[in-house]
């Protein structure tokens, strides 16, 4: 059965409805970031640029570094925007758009997201990176999606039990990043953990300026949070929403991001930009070495 056009939504010149993207013009190597001016960032350093659209606040940049086909996409900011992405990215590789039918050969992407993050223990100093072995899913988006297969029981109980999770939120979900593009991206100048993924920026992550959190010591216990040694390094919004529909789609994912605050110190870095600068060029040589 063709997959009907309300389901998949195509443009009147036959790109995919929100990413404005057509399938020729999507590299098998995908760098994700959140914010749209990030985009040129990384595509400044490519020996050239064949494509280039954007569509709300998803730019996409298609090029070459050191002749390796690269496509940058934004996704904004949280899990409601990866599910947007993942989906209609995964439609351009894996579904012909003329039939509307899944393709009999499926293609997997290779995904890296170079993002900015808040770490959670005080040892993990602003301006340093930080690659997600997991994604800690608090924010409920893959509970839409039949997950069973894909989750870690083992630490989600843990984080239950440790944290006190309160019953009536989404119960957290925990996905494990690609081992094999973790040991391409992988280095010992990096921190490695858990990263907890959120559906806001304030009261999710346990900020309070005016209003009240349902659990005040929510950041703290995450702080404490040990597994078998394994601890929740870093908080933001979008690593888990990655790994859970990266792994249900088929693709490999794996998630950096440049420490910009320590919320348990409270400090915040003094130049953010040359942190995401280091990342974008680590990224870049690891994905060439
Ligand atoms: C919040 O300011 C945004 O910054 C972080 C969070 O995950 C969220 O998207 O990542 P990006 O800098 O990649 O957008």
């Amino acid at each position: 059965m063709p997959i009907k056009e309300s389901e998949l939504i195509l443009n009147p010149d036959g790109s995919v409805y929100h990413l404005n993207l057509k399938p020729e013009h999507v590299a098998h190597t995908v760098i994700f970031v959140g914010d749209q001016n990030r985009v040129s960032r990384i595509s400044k350093y490519f020996d050239s640029i064949e494509f280039e659209t954007q569509k709300r606040e998803f730019k996409t940049h298609t090029g070459y570094y050191k002749k390796k086909r690269i496509t940058v996409i934004s996704t904004g900011i949280g899990p409601d925007n990866i599910d947007i992405v993942l989906n209609e990215l995964d439609a351009l590789v894996n579904i012909d758009f003329k039939t509307r039918q899944i393709k009999d050969k499926l293609t997997s992407l290779k995904i890296v997201r170079v993002g900015t993050s808040g770490a959670l223990q005080d040892d993990i100093p602003v301006d340093s990176i930080v690659l997600s072995t997991h994604g800690l899913d608090l924010n409920g988006m893959l509970h839409a999606y039949k997950i069973d297969g894909i989750r870690s029981p083992d630490i989600e109980k843990a984080f239950a039990e440790q944290t006190n999770w309160h019953s009536e939120k989404a119960s957290p979900i925990v996905v494990k990043g690609s081992e094999s593009l973790q040991k391409t991206l992988d280095s010992n100048t990096i921190y490695k953990g858990l990263t907890a993924t959120a559906g806001g920026f304030y009261g999710p992550q346990g900020r309070v300026l005016r209003l009240a959190v349902q659990d005040a010591d929510l950041n703290s216990k995450m702080d404490n949070f040990n597994f078998n040694g394994t601890k929740i390094t870093n908080l933001e919004m979008e690593t888990s929403a990655i790994y859970g529909l990266s792994k249900l789609l088929g693709h490999d994912a794996i998630s950096l991001n440049a420490i910009i605050a320590n919320r348990v110190l409270g400090t915040f870095s003094k130049d953010p930009g040359a942190a995401v600068e280091n990342l974008i060029t680590y990224t870049l040589n690891k994905l060439t070495e």
